[in-house]
């Protein structure tokens, strides 16, 4: 299942080079966008740290590949690495 669900998210990125290209590469974003430290990041806190809200709201839907509406550390990471490409 896991593996069929991080090839639905490349499928995604693929699907969506302007976003991609828009992604933040600071290996630190995380923490700072979950300035709390909470270990995920809500769509409201990621659409106030990011600048443009039509890319950010893009971006976290491909992130949350669970679909919960929270992006885990671990979420953003699994992204991140396809995103150099
Ligand atoms: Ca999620």
């Amino acid at each position: 299942m896991r593996l069929i669900t991080a090839t639905a998210v490349i499928l995604a990125i693929l699907a969506a080079p302007m976003a991609v290209a828009a992604q933040e590469e600071d290996p630190r974003g995380f923490d700072l966008i979950d300035s709390q430290g909470k270990g995920y990041v809500t769509l409201v806190e990621y659409l106030a740290a990011m600048p443009d809200q039509a890319k950010a709201m893009e971006e976290f839907q491909i992130m949350d590949s669970n679909h919960d509406g929270m992006v885990t550390k671990e979420e953003f990471l699994v992204v991140k690495p396809v995103r150099r490409k």
